[in-house]
């Protein structure tokens, strides 16, 4: 059901008003007649507001540089930081050598007080030396928490040493937790130093088969990049590297020799896309492998990109095979699913990529958002020359990026780079809200208050978002599905993802768990008070 610019005033007016101004500007309702509508996005919350958000420091290490399997990234920080961000994400590796794969190890200097006074450089280049002796990566990182910010810890000068001293790449991340409004500040820290320090300093020239591509933006949560994997090798691509999901700083250096840039969360990687096409001149292709119909867009819009009468033949037979061996499953699914509705509020990308794959089950997303996305990601990229810098935003460096002397050649002409920008989502992003119909709710940074009142007014039949949440959600008597870890589930990409996906969901439904909560307003007066002479206390 949709709801009435009368009732969402009726929410916000519970707010003082200064709040009810700052989150009327973070929530819209679809409205098809007007042309453009803007919303505010990747500003501060408003402090003591309960957010989803994360932080900068998580979406560096625990986002963009945390799943490269053959590095060891060290925490430096107080333990806390590290063993939050151990294991919770779910992005899955596998190495053919084990020796290099250290994805289920947390690293940290474990900052004491003493060391927040004297300062933490002496003990972050022991457990350099000490990580180096014991595991032998083939590159480390270290990321920065807020007290190291604080106190003035050069670790950038520690890594510089240690690379001379060790003779292996130390990358340093300034990613303290404090910069910037959310994680999204860390996917901008973690981008520019990768593209800066890792990319292109490997030493192929040439990518060693046909059709090289990289993935940009999969994280392999629950394995979603192997069922990826799957299918496009099976096509005849050759996947150079995935950032960063299972990826390595070995394959990632090679990153430079692609034909094509595949997009998939354009949210914390459109910085390394966008630098690579200057630098390089590779393209990017917006994709979204989650859905069916997503997934084969994907794949019809790579074969339009490579233009090879026998890639676009083995697409379509994959195609063709995959939708007939799927679909006699996922029909017993939609008669669980059709006719229900959804909330779909994820971080930056899934609350836009999953509308599709509810949609293929019968379910209707009538409220959408994103945790930290900005306004490209709500309103397509078209918008970004509008987007005012404010103090939090300047605060991430802009790397500023040239054609590399040796290595830039364009992928295509030009001419042939604008017919096809005309066909197909090259180098651009449309949004999530386009997709979205009349009436729909779309809502920045969601709030606990407003998460309980938009669930009794809209009655969702499902409610996708994070633990944070989760628990809440369920005890109102509405199923809750993890969009971010899966809870423990997955792959939810591509053809086996999406039955994976309508299985879980259906299990939701069906499951009688529902019918034994009472939400407390059932059996309890929402308010209690006596009447006295004076009047109500
Ligand atoms: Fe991109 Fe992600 Fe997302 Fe994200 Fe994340 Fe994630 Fe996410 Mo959680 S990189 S923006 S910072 S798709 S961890 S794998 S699920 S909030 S919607």
């Amino acid at each position: 059901m949709a709801i009435t610019q009368e009732q969402l005033a009726a929410i916000l007016e519970k707010y003082p008003s200064k709040v009810a101004k700052n989150r009327k500007k973070h929530i819209l309702i679809k409205d098809e007649s007007q042309e453009a509508q803007v919303i505010e996005a990747n500003t501060r919350t408003v402090p003591g507001i309960m957010t989803n958000r994360g932080c900068a420091f998580a979406g560096c290490k625990g986002v963009v540089v945390g799943p490269l399997k053959d590095m060891i990234h060290i925490v430096h920080g107080p333990v806390g930081c590290a063993y939050y961000t151990w294991g919770t994400r779910r992005n899955k590796a596998k190495s053919e050598d084990p020796r290099k794969n250290f994805i289920n190890y947390c690293v940290t200097t474990d900052m004491q007080e003493s060391d927040i006074v004297f300062g933490g450089e002496k003990k972050l280049t022991k457990v350099i030396d000490e990580v180096v002796e014991t595991f032998h990566p083939n590159a480390i990182s270290i990321s920065a928490t807020c007290p190291v910010g604080l106190i003035g810890d050069d670790i950038n000068a520690v890594a510089r040493e240690a690379e001379k001293r060790h003779g292996i790449p130390v990358l340093a991340f300034n990613c303290e937790g404090y910069k910037g409004v959310s994680q999204s500040a860390g996917h901008h820290i973690a981008n520019n130093n990768l593209l800066e320090k890792v990319i292109g300093a490997g030493e192929q020239e040439e990518a060693p088969a046909k059709y090289a591509i990289n993935i940009l933006g999969e994280y392999n949560i629950g394995g979603d990049g192997w069922e990826i994997k799957r299918i496009l090798e099976e096509i005849g691509y050759h996947i150079v590297t995935v950032m960063t999901g299972d990826g390595s700083y070995e394959e990632l250096r090679n990153a430079h020799v692609a034909e094509l840039n595949l997009v998939q969360c354009h949210r914390s990687i459109n910085y390394i896309a966008e630098m690579l096409e200057v630098k390089y001149g590779t393209p990017w292709l917006k994709v979204n492998f989650i859905g069916i119909q997503g997934m084969i867009d994907s794949l019809r819009n790579m074969a339009t990109y490579f233009d090879d009468a026998v890639l676009t033949q083995k697409t379509e037979a994959v195609i063709a095979r995959e939708l007939a061996r799927i679909e006699p499953i996922m029909e017993q699914y939609k008669k669980i699913c059709d006719g229900k509705t959804a909330f779909c509020f994820v971080g930056g990308s899934r609350g836009h990529h999953y509308q599709g794959l509810f949609a293929e089950l019968g379910i209707d997303t009538v409220l959408a958002g994103y945790e930290f996305a900005h306004r490209d990601d709500y309103e397509g990229r078209q918008i970004i020359p509008d987007i005012k810098p404010d103090a939090d935003s300047k605060n991430i460096p802009e790397l500023h990026v040239e054609p590399d002397a040796e290595r830039f050649r364009l992928k295509m002409s030009s001419e042939r780079l604008e017919e096809l920008k005309k066909v197909i989502p090259l180098s651009f992003y449309a949004g999530m809200n386009i997709e979205m119909a009349d009436g729909k709710v779309i809502v920045d940074d969601i709030n606990q208050y407003e998460t309980d009142e938009l669930i009794k007014l809209m009655k969702p039949d499902i409610f996708a978002s994070g633990i944070k949440d989760k628990y809440v959600v369920q005890k109102m008597g509405i199923p809750a599905k993890q969009l971010h870890s899966y809870d423990y589930s997955g792959p939810y990409a591509g053809f086996n993802g999406a039955v994976n996906f309508a299985r879980d969901v259906s299990m939701g439904f069906a499951s009688p768990t529902w019918n034994y909560i009472v939400p407390p307003w059932k059996n309890q007066p929402l308010l209690t008070g006596t009447v006295t002479e004076e009047g109500v206390a």
